[in-house]
C-alpha cells in the first residue's frame, strides 16, 4: 500500500545535535511523503504510554528521563511499506550493530542515545500516530513526484 503510514521521531539528542535535516533527508530522498510534523516536549505520562511495552526493563527509567529531556521532532511519513522500510532506514536498536548508511549507523554510538524512533509494526504505527498527533495535525496531499516514484 502506498498510503501506509509510520511514526518517526527524532529524539532529544538528535534534535540537540542538529540532525533533524539529515534524518528528514533520508526519508525524503527515499521517496516517502511527510504528512505530519511538529516539535513537542511530552510529559512523563505520555512517554510511559509510548514505551508501555518496555516498562519492566531495567533501562526504562533512564529511557523516560532521556526522552523527557528536550524537544522531540515527531513525524508521520507515508508511502509503500513505510513501516518496514522506515526501520531499515533507522538501523538496528544498538547503533554499534547498525550498518553504515543507516541513520543510527551513521550518527550514533550508544543504545541509550540512538537519535531516532520508528514504529515496528503497522498496528503499532497506528497506535503511536494516535498518541502523538491529533486528527487536524495530519495533512493529506498528493506529491507531484508520485508517478515518478511509483509505477
Ligand atoms: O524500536 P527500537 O527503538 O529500535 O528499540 P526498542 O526495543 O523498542 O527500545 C526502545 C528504546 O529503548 C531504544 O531505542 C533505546 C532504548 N534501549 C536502551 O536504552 N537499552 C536497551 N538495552 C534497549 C533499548
Ligand atoms: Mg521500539
Amino acid at each position: 500500500m502506498s498510503d501506509e503510514q509510520t511514526f518517526i521521531a527524532i529524539k532529544p539528542d538528535g534534535v540537540q545535535r542538529g540532525l533533524i535535516s539529515p534524518i528528514i533527508g533520508r526519508f525524503e530522498n527515499r521517496g516517502y511523503k511527510l504528512v505530519g510534523i511538529k516539535m513537542i516536549t511530552p510529559g512523563k505520562e505520555h512517554l510511559e504510554k509510548h514505551y508501555a511495552d518496555l516498562s519492566s526493563k531495567p533501562f526504562f527509567p533512564g529511557l523516560i528521563k532521556y526522552m523527557e529531556s528536550g524537544p522531540i521532532c515527531a513525524m508521520i511519513w507515508e508511502g509503500r511499506d513505510a513501516v518496514k522500510t522506515g526501520r531499515t532506514l533507522l538501523g538496528a536498536t544498538n547503533p554499534l550493530a547498525s550498518a553504515p548508511g543507516s541513520i543510527r549507523g551513521d550518527f550514533a554510538i550508544d543504545v541509550g542515545r540512538n537519535v531516532c524512533h520508528g514504529s515496528d509494526s503497522v498496528e503499532n504505527a497506528k497506535k503511536e500516530i494516535a498518541l502523538w498527533f491529533k486528527e487536524g495535525e495530519i495533512t493529506s496531499w498528493k506529491s507531484a513526484q508520485h508517478d515518478w516514484i511509483y509505477e
